[in-house]
């Protein structure tokens, strides 16, 4: 069986593909830190459009990952979005598409510079609670944002560039944890088979993707292992980044990708942390579940938000405070969830 766009998807898939081959100039962007899912559908998206003569430039409220400019090629679409050239570009477009999230916080200074465009959202978060306006497709539902930007892609016909491909794969690859997490689904199986197809190599990707960190993502990890805190009997473990280890190792946001996956990934854990200090003051959280415990509605109970297994949080510091509140309102969240199942 190939992969088919589940019909419930099918009229906000065409009205969007409608408006993005409308454009003539657009601004691509996503949420603050972008993480796989963000650049490689803005990647892909902007390849394609390019191929369909749109010019298409990608304004991120933080700066674009490294570890992902090789979705680019030689290309150079990024805009910094302090810059005068940003303005301009925002200015003399006629679309924004924002990518991998739909609400207006996550953008951060993007918004002010896409205030008079219309709007068009791909997201596949749990729905929050300050929508952007406009065209949307949204589709808690699917693995990845890259599985709705190949939804529109497939209702276009093309073109298959090589950047739209492998941005597709790698925002699949990343937003699933290697095809691992809950969100693996036939769906997110089908439309990598069917990229695969079409000439992405799972091997290549998987290389300039997970074979190519800086050897500080691996001290810094080591320096927050120290910090590692298993609560077993509550099913909840934790692990904070050092602030010290960020600044002397000249870390950067992308070094702590994946890093939560330890806590989560202790045998009988059923929601894993990480912790990390911010420049503002505030301590961000990152929340994973293994099991049924719900964790957007957990960050949202902290101003945050996401996913039903992944999700994130910006807390008032100082630190020990966060830990100490986090871990509490998450210890009872577990516990609840653990009763409701349990019915005595
Ligand atoms: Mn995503």
């Amino acid at each position: 069986m190939s992969y088919r766009t589940p019909p419930g998807r099918i009229a906000a898939v065409r009205e969007v593909r409608d408006a993005l081959l409308a454009s003539r100039r657009a601004v691509l962007t996503t949420h603050l830190n972008a993480d796989g899912d963000g650049a490689g559908c803005e990647a892909a998206v902007a390849s394609w459009l390019r191929a369909n003569g749109t010019e298409a430039w990608i304004v991120n409220p933080t700066p674009f990952p490294e570890s992902f400019r090789f979705l680019m090629g030689d290309e150079d679409w990024l805009v910094e979005a302090g810059s005068r050239t940003a303005q301009e570009i925002c200015e003399s477009s006629d679309l924004a598409v924002i990518l991998d999230t739909g609400e207006v916080p996550r953008i951060g200074r993007v918004r002010s510079l896409i205030r008079d465009l219309p709007t068009v959202v791909v997201d596949h978060h749990q729905p929050g609670e300050q929508p952007i306006g406009g065209i949307s497709l949204r589709d808690p539902d699917a693995c990845a944002t890259g599985e709705l930007v190949f939804d529109v892609l497939l209702a276009a016909g093309g073109p298959w560039t090589p950047g739209a491909l492998q941005g597709i794969y790698v925002a699949i690859l990343t937003d699933t944890g290697s095809f691992r997490f809950a969100n693996s689904t036939p769906g997110s199986h089908r439309v990598a088979a069917d990229l695969v197809e079409r000439g992405v190599d799972p091997e290549e990707m998987f290389a300039a993707v997970y074979g190519a960190a800086p050897v500080r993502k691996y001290r810094l990890l080591a320096r927050a292992l120290t910090t590692l805190e298993a609560d077993e009997e509550a099913g909840v473990a934790w692990m904070i980044v050092p602030q010290d280890a960020i600044d002397e190792l000249g870390a950067t946001p992308e070094d702590l990708e994946g890093m939560v996956d330890v806590p989560r990934g202790i045998s009988g854990v059923q929601v894993g942390l990480l912790f990390r200090q911010t420049t503002t003051g505030e301590v961000k959280v990152s929340f994973r579940a293994n099991g049924p415990v719900n964790v957007n509605e957990l960050a949202r109970r902290f101003g945050g938000g996401g996913h039903l297994r992944a999700s994130g949080a910006m807390v008032p510091g100082p630190m020990a405070r966060a830990v100490e509140s986090v871990v509490a309102a998450t210890r009872e969240a577990v516990a609840r969830e653990t009763l409701r199942r349990e019915p005595v």
